[in-house]
């Protein structure tokens, strides 16, 4: 009381204490803290319960952080951070992620990026050369750089780093399935423009447990391509020590659906799974995890998202302990980010330029090292060079304009976000644990297991937003009643196509064929034994070999792998049990089912080498769910096969599901191969990435609806239920 006293300033003798400052007795406490909120908000819960069950409460304080110590950035286990000074010695890379069309214009737009203040590249290819077909394949008609840039051979590698001396700027390439022909045409193309291997710089992804649990670009069975990671931490620790060897890829799984615990758990599983067979391969643990590197989304949710990357590092620090390593370095978790696309919406997409500067300043205070920040356009196209401006921007003004970056991990110590860590750290590791004791990464991902919990997290998050308890705002909240059409991105993909069938022949033409047919045959005996399969393609690369050749030499000993999309059932479904809307469709579908004498068929078509199947997963759980008998069709198809398919199965509609541009040359097709078998009339729905700008080309073509990003499923299906000639009466949006 006396220094309170004295805290007035004023010597006044006896003067009684100022009347606003409390007694002692006043001192407030957390329950009067909780009595005082009660009373605020009359006795409602503020209790928020995160998608994986995590109940955040509307306060924290020491007591919540308590035996919890986040060290020290630069030191073990590194919570703070890989780097004592982090970005007050030096920003993260501004790496966005690009590539599209010809590797001529890739070229151009990387280099006009460059300039503009972008400091790493990131290269995206497209789905043909991913799957590891040559453009001039014919089931890649409607994928060939489109998705991302279309590269053939070691002379498209050159184009696209032409005047981009490889010794000075990191590169990181988005590559799985195709790896092996990739990397070994970056190391030629290095190689001739006098670059060292030593030298090269940058990442591969070549992370293929999450393609076989979400991504779905892989070629080769699971063993053959654990095989292949191998080979590349061998060439790559020998050969190149300044490449990273993988980025191992939660991001995606939080594209397809996964909460964050379920991104972060299942990411350090993976991360474990390819150390253990590194290890395994005759590899000292030293000699290559110092050169692991990881990849996370950041998605919408704030401060969990800044915990998942403080808890990645804590936990791969504990798991690289185990596993044996000495060096520090080993045990280091150094991150690329990407904001998250899922997060971002076709509907007011200038909204999407808040959303990922949110994003982006969420990675920089979980600490990320390189970070791509995505476009406006995102739901619908490629970006544009001014959407890809504004994007980059974004990081820039966080660098230079903020002072944020002179602070190392300025969170450190928040009550809230060090609880936060601390109970990702726990929620992860009991899913490692469970992993572990099933085996390992692999095992699960044959399972099936991590891919079912992901797919059900997905249909309870459509399930909330289309209820309207997940606000998207400008979606299932504060829609605008008219949108504006933006300019996007349209890749001419037939002149792509047909200029890279020119080159291929041109390369083809000029090599030494003997040269290169043996380097082939070399590698396919490669494959049959134990060489190391980069060393092999690196000569078949230099002999002008394709990429489609590569591929298939390591395809004649390895098999070409595929799976059948068993979607999850009940969740979304179950979400809508008391919807009244809900209800009617169920009816509906009953009595269409009466008139047929059989319930409605409908085939959920994926065709091209989009393998991104959240979103026909989610259309087949929920028509599953109301009564319909789904088709849930294989990736990769053909638009003949998928005809075939749905004539087979005597369906009354397919759906054609398409995320990666390819609408406008597959769906047609499929349109006329019914036509032509006499089935027009089954009738043919299109949804996923389809710009405005599209739908009447779609229409033109004979399909009867289009489904957009944002779509809320249940309206979609009282539009089908029409479509097959049941009478839905037509209901207002607030009752959506
Ligand atoms: C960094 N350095 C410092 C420092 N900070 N040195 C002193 N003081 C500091 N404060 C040093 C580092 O040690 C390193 O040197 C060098 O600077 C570069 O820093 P980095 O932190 O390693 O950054 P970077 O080179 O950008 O590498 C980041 C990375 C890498 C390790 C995460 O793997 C990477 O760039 N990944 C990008 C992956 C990517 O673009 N993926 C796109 C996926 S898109 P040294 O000598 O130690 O190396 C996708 C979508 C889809 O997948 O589905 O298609
Ligand atoms: N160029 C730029 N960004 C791309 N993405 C995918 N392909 C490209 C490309 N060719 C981004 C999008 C997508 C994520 C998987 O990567 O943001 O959501």
């Amino acid at each position: 009381m006396a220094d309170i006293e004295n805290n007035t300033g004023e010597d006044t003798g006896a003067a009684p204490p100022p009347r606003d400052l409390p007694e002692p007795s006043d001192h407030p406490t957390l329950d009067k803290w909780a009595a005082a909120a009660a009373k605020e908000v009359k006795g409602r819960d503020l209790t928020w319960h995160t998608p994986e069950g995590i109940a955040v409460k509307p306060l924290y304080t020491a007591a919540d952080a308590e035996g919890w110590d986040p060290g020290l950035p630069g030191f073990a286990p590194f919570t703070r951070g890989v780097r004592a000074s982090m970005y007050a010695g030096r920003p993260w890379t501004i790496r966005q992620y690009a590539g599209f069309s010809t590797a001529e214009e890739s070229n151009a737009f990387y280099r006009r990026n460059l300039a503009a203040g972008q400091k790493g590249l990131s290269v995206a290819f497209d789905l043909a050369t991913h799957r590891g077909y040559d453009s001039d394949h014919p089931r890649v008609v409607g994928d060939v750089g489109k998705a991302g840039v279309a590269i053939d051979s070691v002379e498209d590698m050159k184009i696209l780093f032409d005047g981009i001396p490889l010794d000075q700027m990191s590169v990181s390439m988005t590559m799985n399935g195709a790896v092996i022909p990739i990397l070994a045409f970056f190391i030629v193309a290095g190689e001739e423009q006098g670059v060292a291997q030593a030298q090269l710089d940058g990442t591969i992804q070549n992370d293929i447990l999450k393609e076989f649990m979400v991504r779905n670009t892989y070629i080769y069975p699971p063993e053959p391509s654990m095989r292949i990671i191998s080979d590349i931490f061998a060439y790559t620790s020998a050969n190149m020590p300044k490449f990273n060897s993988i980025s191992i890829s939660g991001y995606h799984m939080q594209e397809a659906g996964a909460t964050q615990v379920q991104e972060l758990a299942f990411t350090i599983a993976d991360g474990m799974e390819y150390v253990k067979y590194g290890v395994a391969s005759g590899l000292d643990i030293d000699k290559f995890a110092g050169r692991l590197s990881f990849f996370f989304a950041i998605g919408m949710n704030f401060f969990m998202e800044i915990a998942k990357l403080r808890a990645a590092r804590v936990l791969w620090h504990r798991v690289m302990t185990q596993l044996g390593a000495r060096d520090e370095r080993s045990k280091m978790l150094r991150t690329h980010c990407q904001t998250s696309g899922v997060s971002l919406t076709e509907q007011d997409p200038y909204n999407n330029v808040m959303r990922t500067t949110i994003e982006a300043m969420t990675a920089m205070l979980g600490g990320t090292q390189s970070l791509h920040t995505n476009a406006l356009d995102e739901a619908i196209a490629l970006p544009t060079d001014f959407s890809a401006r504004i994007a980059r921007n974004t990081q820039l003004v966080i660098q230079e304009e903020t002072g944020m970056t002179n602070v190392v991990d300025p969170l450190g110590g928040s009550y809230y976000v060090e609880a936060l860590t601390k109970q990702l750290v726990d929620e992860a590791w009991a899913i490692v644990e469970r992993v572990e004791a099933e085996g390992g990464m692999a095992k699960a991902v044959a399972a099936g297991w991590p891919k079912a919990m992901i797919e059900e997290a997905a249909a309870a998050r459509a399930a909330r937003v289309d209820k309207g308890e997940d606000v998207i705002v400008g979606v299932n909240k504060y829609r605008l009643a008219e949108e504006q059409p933006i300019d996007i991105l349209d890749v001419d993909n037939h002149a792509v196509r047909e200029a890279q069938v020119r080159r291929i022949a041109a390369v083809k033409a000029a090599r030494d064929e003997g040269a290169a047919q043996a380097a082939l045959m070399a590698l396919q005996e490669g494959a049959r034994g134990d060489a190391n399969l980069l060393a092999l393609a690196v000569e078949a690369a230099r002999a002008r070999a394709t990429l489609g050749e590569i591929s298939a030499a390591m395809e004649v000993a390895f098999a070409r792998y595929g799976t059948q999309p068993t979607p999850v059932s009940g969740i979304y479904g179950g979400a809508h049990a008391d919807d009244r809307r809900w209800q009617g469709l169920m009816a509906g579908v009953g009595s269409i089912g009466q008139r047929l004498g059989r319930r409605p068929r409908m085939l959920v078509a994926k065709m091209g080498q989009d393998g991104h199947d959240r979103g026909a997963n989610l259309v087949s759980s929920a028509f599953g769910d109301l009564g319909f008998e789904v088709v849930p069709g294989p990736l990769f198809q053909t638009p003949a096969e998928a005809a075939a398919l749905a004539i087979e199965s005597d369906v009354d509609v397919v759906g054609a599901s398409s995320l990666a541009a390819g609408h406008k040359t597959l769906i047609p097709e499929l349109i006329g191969h019914l036509r032509d078998a006499g089935r027009a009339d089954i009738k043919v729905i299109a949804g996923g990435v389809i710009p405005a700008q599209d739908y009447q080309a779609l229409r033109d073509a004979g399909v009867q609806a289009i489904f957009g990003p944002g779509t809320n499923l249940v309206k979609a299906a009282e539009e089908v239920l029409r479509l097959l000639g049941h009478n839905m009466p037509p209901q207002d949006e607030a009752a959506a």
